[in-house]
């Protein structure tokens, strides 16, 4: 994960920062970390700096060795490689994939992946483990590339590999590389083909000014919560028509088989992700999507997806999805970019509506105290007074 020396606060206050007064001031990254550490150059500070610990992990020659990654960063998309070997990835968002063999994997925030990597090195050996910030993520170019260190058994866990930092994947700065491994690698052990969709829309991405901020938008709409008074209240009461515009709701309907075609028009990836489901990855690409299916009769599953930036400010990015609307509820369908989520890039997906009263009845009873709770509490004075989306 990225890591930034402004707090998480005075990040959103910069993102938030009025036209009138400069616009917004999107969030830099100044370093990365491996699970929760990575050395600082000290001498590319003047602030107080210690010289810091790796992150380390013992391998076995011979052996294989299961990693379960996560990119649970706010705003880089991440490609992850170890020195001298391979990686076998076994597991997208917790799918089960067949195997496949790379040097680099790459994770927008939010996604997973279950690599097995076989110990290739012998007895003593040690390996520098890396993760590299993508070119089009910002970050200010003093540490984009995490380090940890593998060390076999027997290695004098005193001394560190003597490869050099920055050798991980190359920065390329094709749009393209800075969205995920190719949809054709990655097939699910369970097949799953793609049906015949009842419902299909378009949502286009833009950054834009709603006259004092810049926001974005899905579909023109930027979206903003209101923590008393749940989307999925009025999607039980069937009163979501006198919900605000701004909650950006998308309602299903009856469809049983919902695709959503996305269009960005913004010059930064987006991981876009799906609660409550894992979606079917149809296709991505740039410029207008032709109908094309990637392996129709067994396309990617998984729950985050980044698309890439849009090759220019009229040719944009696509991404398609497709889910089976076997789950009632209301689901967000939001980029996981936390500074995009901020600035209202959320789409709230009503699902089968008519099956709520039923199936969630027990849940709604279960639930409705602690919205009371929570209401009288918050009436007690704003305690989010923060100025984003909510999300
Ligand atoms: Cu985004």
């Amino acid at each position: 994960m990225e890591w930034y020396r402004n707090n998480y606060k005075a990040n959103v206050k910069g993102l938030m920062n009025p036209i009138a007064k400069g616009g917004p001031a999107l969030p830099t990254a100044n370093s990365n970390l491996i699970n929760g550490k990575m050395r600082f150059d000290c001498s590319q500070t003047k602030l107080t700096c210690d010289t810091a610990s790796y992150a380390a992990f013992n391998f076995t020659s011979g052996k294989n060795h299961r990693l379960r990654l996560m990119n649970i960063g706010s705003g880089a998309v991440q490609k992850f490689s170890i020195d001298n070997h391979v990686m076998q990835v076994i597991s997208n968002d917790c799918m089960p994939i067949q195997p496949y063999n790379t040097s680099v994997i790459s994770l927008g925030v939010g996604q997973r992946a279950d690599v097995v990597v076989f110990g290739s090195g012998k007895k003593g050996d040690k390996y520098w483990m890396r993760s590299n910030i993508v070119t089009c993520s910002i970050n200010d170019g003093v540490l984009a590339e995490a380090r940890a260190v593998i060390y076999y058994q027997g290695a004098d866990i005193s001394t560190l590999p003597t490869a050099p930092p920055n050798q991980g994947p190359s920065a390329s700065t094709s749009p393209m590389s800075c969205g995920n491994d190719p949809l054709t690698s990655t097939i699910p052990t369970y097949p799953i083909a793609v049906a015949t969709p009842n419902v299909t829309q378009e949502f286009d991405i833009t950054l834009k000014s709603n006259g004092t901020h810049m926001l974005y938008t899905m579909n023109n709409v930027s979206f903003r919560a209101d923590f008393n008074d749940p989307v999925l209240n009025h999607a039980f009461d069937s009163t979501l028509k006198t919900l605000p515009i701004n909650r950006n709701v998308w309602n299903l309907g009856t469809a049983t088989e919902a695709r959503v075609v996305i269009y960005n028009y913004n010059d930064a990836p987006h991981p876009i992700h799906l609660h409550g489901h894992n979606m079917q990855v149809l296709n991505l690409g740039m410029g207008k999507w032709d109908g094309s299916i990637v392996r129709a009769s067994n396309p990617q599953r998984r729950d985050v997806q980044v698309m890439p930036p849009a090759a220019s400010a009229t040719v944009p990015s696509f991404l398609v999805i497709q889910w089976t609307a076997n789950n009632p509820g209301v689901w967000a369908l939001h980029c996981h970019f936390a500074w995009h989520s901020s600035l209202g890039l959320v789409t709230t997906v009503v699902e089968r509506q008519s099956l709520m009263q039923s199936v969630l009845q027990n849940a709604a009873m279960t639930i409705s105290p602690v919205c009371q709770n929570w209401n009288a509490f918050t009436q007690k004075g704003p305690l989010l007074s923060d100025t984003d989306s909510g999300l």
